[in-house]
């Protein structure tokens, strides 16, 4: 459904744009989607479009968190529903993980639109219509979730999410496990685990570890979250990323 030839240089980043251009058409993704998007593009051509070894190492601190939660959701807003759905769906049931639609621009037609995406995208039960949960301090409609999703998850995968947010649902003793291409954005900061890498090579990614650790023992899989250090994380993508510019330069 896209004409770019595959041997184009820039193929994949293209394919995401029009998966975002499609997310918008179909009232998926939001217009401030498209600017996210190129923002986030922005750093991900500085990274060199790949998977660093620390969002790797991320990228299995988070699976390991996910395989040990009681409750774990993972959150889905109007551009991870067009760059990855059906990813989203595969990582959700390697992690018997919820399905919760969490938007920072809640409209309704919004919300049905992206649960009904994730449906044909083969999930069963998705979460977050309900809206019978409040996330504390932060403005109401933004702070609107599913009592049984969000408002009770021990663990919180939390893709492109907004700092407020991300900082409110720490503030509730959440494990947030946070996919951003800005090491600097406060949602990155805050989170448990940063996972600095594009969202559409993150779940997959997050789902193979899950799969590969999915025998590990409780013990092996703690000893896989104490190990992971969220600061050294980010400043070594801070350091990618400038490496990235002083190659342009
Ligand atoms: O669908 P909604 O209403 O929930 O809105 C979703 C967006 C993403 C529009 C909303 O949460 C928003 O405005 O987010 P921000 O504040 O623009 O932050 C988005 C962050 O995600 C930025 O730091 C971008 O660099 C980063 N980002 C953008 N695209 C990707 C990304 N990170 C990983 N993978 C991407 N594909």
């Amino acid at each position: 459904d896209i004409d770019v030839p595959e041997s184009h240089p820039r193929y994949e980043s293209l394919l995401t744009r029009h998966r975002i251009e499609e997310g918008v058409e179909k009232g998926i993704t939001s217009r401030q989607g498209l600017i996210a998007q190129g923002r986030g593009e922005a750093f991900d051509y500085l990274l060199g479009e790949r998977t660093t070894e620390s969002a790797d190492d991320a990228a299995r601190a988070a699976a390991a968190h996910l395989l040990l939660a009681g409750h774990p959701v993972l959150s889905v807003n109007g551009n991870v529903a067009a760059l990855c759905p059906g990813e989203l769906v595969e990582l959700a049931e390697v992690v018997d993980a919820d399905l919760e639609v969490n938007l920072f621009n809640r409209t309704d037609e919004r919300m049905r639109a992206i649960v009904e995406h994730l449906r044909e995208h083969g999930a069963e039960d998705v979460k977050g219509l309900t809206a019978d949960g409040r996330i504390p301090g932060i403005d109401h409609e933004r702070a609107k979730v599913d009592a049984d999703g969000i408002g009770s998850a021990d663990v919180v995968l939390v893709p492109l999410e907004d700092g407020d947010r991300a900082e409110a649902l720490g503030a509730m003793g959440k494990v947030e496990l946070v996919v951003d291409l800005n090491p600097l954005s406060r949602s990155a900061q805050v989170a448990t685990v940063p996972i600095v890498d594009n969202v559409i090579r993150a779940v997959p990614n997050v789902t193979r570890h899950a799969r590969d650790l999915a025998d590990a023992s409780e013990e092996e899989l703690r000893d896989v979250v104490e190990a992971f250090d969220a600061d050294a994380t980010l400043a070594d993508a801070e350091r990618a990323i400038r490496g990235g510019v002083d190659e342009e330069a």
